[in-house]
């Protein structure tokens, strides 16, 4: 099979909130264009797109699935991508390589958090857009009120390319705007061809259609003067024009249908040949320099069997499984082996792949998600994927003792596959944390290590990084003397510590010198500031680190024989602690900068909840059904955030989070971490 021409590919991104039907909506494609041979459903874990047995246990989508399908002649490249706030990475790096993306509505909900999300990204890299308003058969949809919100909330220039017939339980079919025909509800099975429009429908209809084509001939020209002639446009002509509209972003068609029925697949396929604008029309803005061959891998796939699967781009070919390509990266040599066309988890072998098309290949050493592929080595800047940070983190460890290195390793894998997902060690706690975006994006991770690296880890909240600091000056001095037999041991160091203002928001800690008349000789002089650092790591309060500290070195003494660095810094040492005491110590905690987003009705609970978590409220802006509240919080109060969120908002809300300063624990908080480390450490000593 020799590569697909790029006048002849659509590359298209299924996305949208989550659970609006973006993995039902794909499977109801490539069942209409005779890919699969029955709907599959989420519901039974039988789709094409939700492979993966952890997406079929949840019910949703976790990862984004490469799919393609024929239809006309052409052939349609389609990534479902998740809906939920936590699997994003996948979404935001799909719309990398696609001209179009398919937006998919909930004909009950309209337009949410996620939409919105996407949408702005998609606009940001003027991508060519279709909204499908799904779900049309479900109690209290309503086609009109959906396109209504796109078009206050999305944009004005989205219009109705296609009307529900009915609504909810008796929704019998749809009409067609740009072929003026009808199709009945298959009720599950394939679409029966294009029927007349029931004639109670035309007056809808008719407004309908000169809405369209109102829109439509204004983008052109040369068709408005027909069209003002009065002469009737024929559905090619509209078409053409419409399809150069959505390629310039001048237009955003509404689709609708209901695809668990699989209603509203044959016109809505039409509509993406006609509307969505090929590779060689749009083409992509990644750079490959003058290489006659190139290849973006925009997902990696991490299979503990097959190893690893790269998913790419064509920049520059036709590549074939003799290709071999450098990674201007690492300057590696990978020899691509097969050109594989994946659909869902199944992959054929092609000859070749020509430019525009998705593909992948399997077992690429060392390439990583982001890079671009080149046949000899030119400079490429490889294109920057803005991922969302990641907003909590929990502390990770394994269940049986040993197991930290399979853990690594496999939390490694994982954070390869989703960028987003993210390991460090905290070097204050030494707790190893996980961060990603979301709660459950961290426990799915956790349900992967397990089943595909066989090791089993717990998640706890991750401790807080307090920090203490001083109030006020203080001075202090100690003598470290000690005589036993021999040579003894002798330190005297005076010191004066005092607050240091914190400079670009960095607390931080200097030592001055302020010895005159050598009373402590210059080589013991260091050893006092090292003491002093030593006993800086951990303050009296809650064991956490000094910081914001000026010390000065005052005055002292020195032994001829018995004096010496360790004597000094032991000094030093003794006369910080005891100064320190004097000194005013408070305890500092992070505070987060919170932005979160909830539905109108929810915002007196969310307010009242941010409230007890000690947040202060900074400000709301409320737009079309969802207020934005921004908000400064303790971190210590926000550590297990998303799961009281999604319970006030039913799932709706969405948040996100990040550090901003470090402030004073108020009194009466600030004693019960003192005292719980307290306990703790007694704890320990036993
Ligand atoms: N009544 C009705 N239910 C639908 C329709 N389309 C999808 N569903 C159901 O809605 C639920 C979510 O569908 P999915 O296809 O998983 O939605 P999704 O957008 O892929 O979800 P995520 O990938 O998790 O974001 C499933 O239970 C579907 O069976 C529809 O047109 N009508
Ligand atoms: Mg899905």
């Amino acid at each position: 099979m020799p590569a697909t021409e790029p006048t002849k590919i659509r590359n298209i991104a299924v996305a949208g909130h989550r659970g609006v039907g973006k993995t039902s909506l794909v499977e109801a494609l490539l069942f209409e264009a005779g890919k699969t041979n029955r709907l599959g459903s989420v519901e039974q874990g039988t789709t094409v797109s939700d492979w993966d047995e952890h997406e079929q246990r949840r019910g949703m989508s976790l990862s984004g699935s490469l799919c393609h399908l024929e239809w006309k002649d052409r052939k349609i490249n389609l990534v479902d991508t998740p809906g939920d706030a936590g699997f994003q990475a996948d979404t935001y790096a799909a719309l990398r390589v696609v001209e179009g993306v398919l937006m998919v509505l909930s004909g009950v909900m309209g337009v949410e958090v996620n939409t919105a999300r996407v949408w702005q990204r998609a606009e940001e890299q003027e991508l060519s857009r279709v909204l499908f308003v799904n779900m049309l058969d479900r109690e209290r949809a309503d086609f009109f009120r959906v396109l209504e919100a796109a078009r206050q909330q999305l944009s004005g220039r989205c219009v109705a390319i296609q009307l529900p017939i009915g609504a909810e339980h008796e929704l019998k079919g749809i009409v067609d705007l740009l072929h003026m025909c009808a199709y009945v509800d298959p009720s599950g099975g394939r679409e029966g061809g294009p029927q007349p429009i029931p004639d109670e429908m035309a007056d809808l209809v008719q407004e309908h259609r000169e809405k369209l084509l109102d829109a439509v001939v204004e983008t052109d020209e040369d068709l408005m003067a027909r069209y003002l002639d009065g002469e009737e446009l024929d559905a090619t002509a509209v078409a053409d024009a419409l399809k150069q509209a959505v390629t310039r972003d001048e237009l955003y068609p509404v689709a609708c249908g209901v695809v668990a029925k699989n209603l509203g697949t044959t016109a809505l396929l039409d509509l993406l040949v006609e509307g969505v604008p090929s590779p060689a029309k749009k083409g992509t803005t990644i750079e490959f320099g003058d290489a006659k061959q190139a290849v973006f891998v925009f997902k990696t796939i991490a299979d503990p069997f097959t190893g690893r699967i790269s998913c790419f781009r064509v920049l520059a070919g036709p590549v074939s499984g003799d290709t071999t390509l450098v990674d201007p990266r690492t300057h590696a040599k990978e020899r691509l082996g097969q050109v594989l066309l994946l659909q869902g988890k199944d992959s054929e072998t092609v000859e070749a792949l020509g430019i525009g098309d998705l593909g992948a290949v399997a077992k690429l050493k060392d390439v990583v998600t982001g890079d671009v592929l080149v046949d000899h080595e030119v400079a490429v800047e490889p294109p920057h994927i803005d991922f969302p940070e990641p907003v909590m983190s929990f502390a990770v460890s394994p269940k049986a003792k040993g197991d930290e290195e399979k853990m690594a390793t496999g939390l490694r894998r994982l954070s390869e596959e989703d960028p987003t997902l993210i390991m460090r060690r905290d070097p204050q706690t030494g707790e190893q944390l996980l961060s990603g975006l979301s709660q459950m994006q961290v426990e799915v991770a956790v349900d992967r290590l397990q089943t595909r690296f066989h090791v089993d880890v717990e998640l706890h909240p991750p401790r807080v990084p307090y920090k203490e600091t001083i109030r006020k000056e203080a001075t202090a001095r100690h003598r470290y003397k000690k005589q036993t037999g021999g040579r003894g041991q002798f330190g005297d160091c005076a010191l004066r510590i005092e607050p240091l203002p914190p400079e670009d928001g960095e607390m931080g800690y200097e030592f001055v010198d302020k010895i005159v008349g050598g009373v402590i000789s210059q080589g013991y002089r260091p050893a006092v500031d090292k003491g002093v650092r030593e006993a800086m790591e951990h303050g009296d309060l809650a064991g956490a680190p000094i910081q914001g500290v000026r010390v000065l070195l005052v005055d002292g003494m020195e032994h001829n024989v018995d004096s010496s660095e360790m004597a000094f810094k032991i000094a030093g040492s003794m006369a910080f602690k005891e100064a320190y005491q004097k000194a005013d110590p408070v305890l500092l905690e992070p505070i987060m900068q919170l932005e979160v987003t909830v539905p109108d009705e929810t915002v007196g609970a969310v307010n009242g909840d941010l409230n007890s978590r000690r947040g202060r409220l900074q400000g709301m802006e409320p737009a079309s059904g969802m207020t934005t509240i921004q908000a400064e919080v303790p971190m210590a109060e926000i550590l297990t955030y998303s799961q009281a969120l999604t319970s006030m908002t039913s799932g709706r809300g969405d948040y996100s989070m990040h550090f901003l300063r470090y402030e004073e624990v108020p009194t009466h908080v600030a004693q019960k971490i003192i005292d719980q480390t307290k306990k703790e450490r007694e704890e320990a000593k036993v």
